[in-house]
């Protein structure tokens, strides 16, 4: 009888060990199981403890003269939300819509777009990389985020910034992003609405869209709806901080 039991203990250990396997290999029906973000956790863990010795997280990224800007800044994922609330915004020009920054914060805050231009400003020219392989050099001109946080003033228990956006994809799940302190008071890190001098277009994420300087393309938010401050990741979208990295990508994505 014991035997018997300690036999099946035995399979179902195995089991679980080739289902761990499985992951390891990229199972994509398993990637959203609850195991997956322990494990990749770990390997993600390294790679920030690494980038940290290499370059400080407070280091500046390279900033670029007008000569260098891109005749052509691409486009990429979604460039026109589907989204009747949005489209509605964007014939006024965004007259109406209001960036809510709230969660763990003293004083809770919206923001008009008229009242985010007249906040200190900063313009850096900077290079975009896309983790599917395209760069490209452009101005760009926004509020930074600390001018944000120092107004609504974060918690002490507050520890991620999350950024909801209006475009959803064909299940309806919207994109959203997140970083973490280190980053959201990184000066070069900017809510913009101007690119190469101009109103930030729709494509590229009109009204506003974050400029993470340091991280691959997929962090910098376009369509920022709301801001919110957190304690923890796990409630939000698939647990793991971002729409990308519910599929798989690294949450810290440096460059
Ligand atoms: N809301 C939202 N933000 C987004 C995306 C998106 O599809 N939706 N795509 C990301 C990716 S992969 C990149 S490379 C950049 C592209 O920005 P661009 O269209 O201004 O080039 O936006 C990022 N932010
Ligand atoms: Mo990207």
């Amino acid at each position: 009888m014991i035997k018997k039991r300690i036999d099946r203990r035995r399979f179902m250990i195995r089991s679980a060990q080739a289902v761990g396997l499985m992951l390891l290999a990229g199972c994509d029906k398993l990637s959203r199981s609850e195991w997956f973000p322990g494990i990749l956790g770990s390997a993600e863990g390294l790679t920030r403890r690494v980038q940290r010795l290499i370059t400080p997280r407070k280091a500046m990224a390279r900033e670029y003269t007008e000569a260098d800007r891109s005749a052509v800044f691409p486009t990429n994922g979604n460039i026109d939300p589907n989204n009747p609330d949005y489209q509605v915004l964007a014939k006024n020009n965004f007259a109406d819509w209001k960036l809510t920054v709230s969660g763990l914060v003293e004083r809770p805050a919206e923001f008009s777009l008229s009242e985010l231009r007249r906040l200190p400003s900063r313009t850096q020219i900077t290079r975009h990389d896309c983790v599917e392989g395209w760069s490209a050099i452009a101005k760009w001109k926004g509020v930074p985020l600390s001018e944000l946080l120092n107004r609504v003033r974060p918690l002490p228990s507050a520890r991620y910034v999350v950024f909801h956006c209006a475009d959803p994809d064909e299940s309806g799940q919207n994109y959203y992003e997140s970083i973490d302190f280190d980053d959201a008071y990184h000066p070069q890190t900017l809510l913009a609405y101007a690119i190469n001098d101009q109103v930030l277009p729709i494509a590229h994420g009109a009204p506003i869209r974050l400029r993470l300087e340091r991280q691959l393309g997929y962090k910098m938010a376009k369509y920022i709806m709301r801001i919110e401050l957190v304690d923890n990741l796990v409630a939000i979208g698939g647990g793991n901080g971002g729409y990308w990295e519910d599929q798989g990508y690294e949450w810290y994505a440096g460059i």
